[in-house]
């Protein structure tokens, strides 16, 4: 099977590593490089955050490139506490050390998003699991950015309307929605949206989370400590997916990277013209689905529907078996 290249567009939080991780642990992939975004932190412990998880993963080869610290419109939601102020749960006493900051490229990551996909075009699939500040930045730098690519696959924004981070908006989009207008509507390459409500009606039990991190490896350890402290992984905390979707262990970001890996773990979706909301009271960041083809957008994307549950934890179990021999 011939090789994958991935670019990797991340606000790096917990589950953000554990995304990562997958894509590390499969030899056919290869990740060309890691763009950092704001978000579940700021973009400065989000870079930091990614070089973590290639140090214990031994694959600091990869090269790390910051990017937006902000939102196109407005100033940015911070801090964030989901998984920590730092994104990765508060449990390491050497943040901002050199040793973390040193590695970081020069090259912004935007312009390096852009140079990686015109030296492979057509080739590179692009894994957006932030807000989509950098892709939105990229069109306007290169306009034919998107067609250069070989497709894109989002973790973010909604198939039911329902939200997290708001009534109706999930944590991507409302983090910077002119963003995410953009990128729907202007990568015309085809596109696969891991929505809010997708990941929550297909996670995995705290049985299998438990197994998953108490394996032998520097990788579980790694999560087992990054998830120790964090509320998000509490089994006595109630969050709105709980109270939405039932108790369970859901690795939001997990979905658009096993999907971009092995698009068979995706069994079932929804090919629609969609289109993020701007002007809403209460739905601003809100993805809607047109169904009837209302707008008379000749673009369609693949929002995910159904999941092949057994791929897709096969691929996050071996996420945590790391690292392994090249
Ligand atoms: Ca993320």
């Amino acid at each position: 099977m011939s090789e994958k290249l991935l670019l990797i567009d991340t606000d790096c939080g917990i589950d953000d590593a554990q995304a990562i991780m997958m894509a590390l642990a499969v030899p056919r992939v290869k990740v060309l490089g890691i763009t950092c975004c704001f978000g579940n932190a700021s973009v400065e412990d989000v870079c930091q955050n990614v070089l973590r998880v290639l140090s214990v993963c031994e694959k600091t080869q990869i090269p790390v490139f910051r990017g937006a610290a902000g939102p196109l419109v407005g100033t940015p939601d911070l801090p964030i506490s989901h998984f920590g102020t730092d994104g990765l749960g508060d449990v390491f006493e050497d943040r901002d050390s050199e040793r973390w900051k040193t590695p970081i490229q020069t090259e912004h990551a935007v312009n390096s998003m852009i140079r990686l996909v015109s030296e492979n075009t057509g080739q590179v699939s692009v894994v957006a699991l932030g807000p989509l500040t950098n892709l939105a930045l990229a069109v306007r730098l290169d306009p034919s950015f998107p067609q250069k690519l070989k497709n894109l696959f989002i973790m973010g924004g909604n198939m039911e309307g329902k939200g997290n981070r708001t009534v109706c908006g999930e944590f991507n989009f409302v983090m910077d929605p002119e963003s995410a207008y953009i990128v729907l509507e202007e990568f015309l390459c085809p596109t696969y949206i891991a929505s809010w409500e997708f990941t929550c009606r297909h996670k995995l039990s705290w049985d299998y989370f438990d197994e998953w991190i108490n394996q032998d490896t520097a990788a579980a350890r790694f999560m087992k400590k990054i998830t120790s402290k964090c509320w998000a992984y509490s089994r006595d905390t109630v969050t709105s997916k709980d109270v939405v979707f039932g108790p369970g262990f859901v690795s939001y970001d997990s979905y658009a990277m096993a999907a971009a890996i092995d698009i068979s773990v995706v069994t079932g979706s929804m090919e629609c013209a969609v289109r993020v909301e701007l002007q809403g009271a209460v739905c601003r960041g809100m993805m809607a689905l047109d169904l009837c083809d209302k707008l008379k957008k000749q673009h369609h994307v693949f929002v995910m529907k159904e999941c092949d549950i057994g791929k897709f934890s096969q691929l996050l179990m071996g996420a945590l078996r790391q690292p392994c021999k090249a």
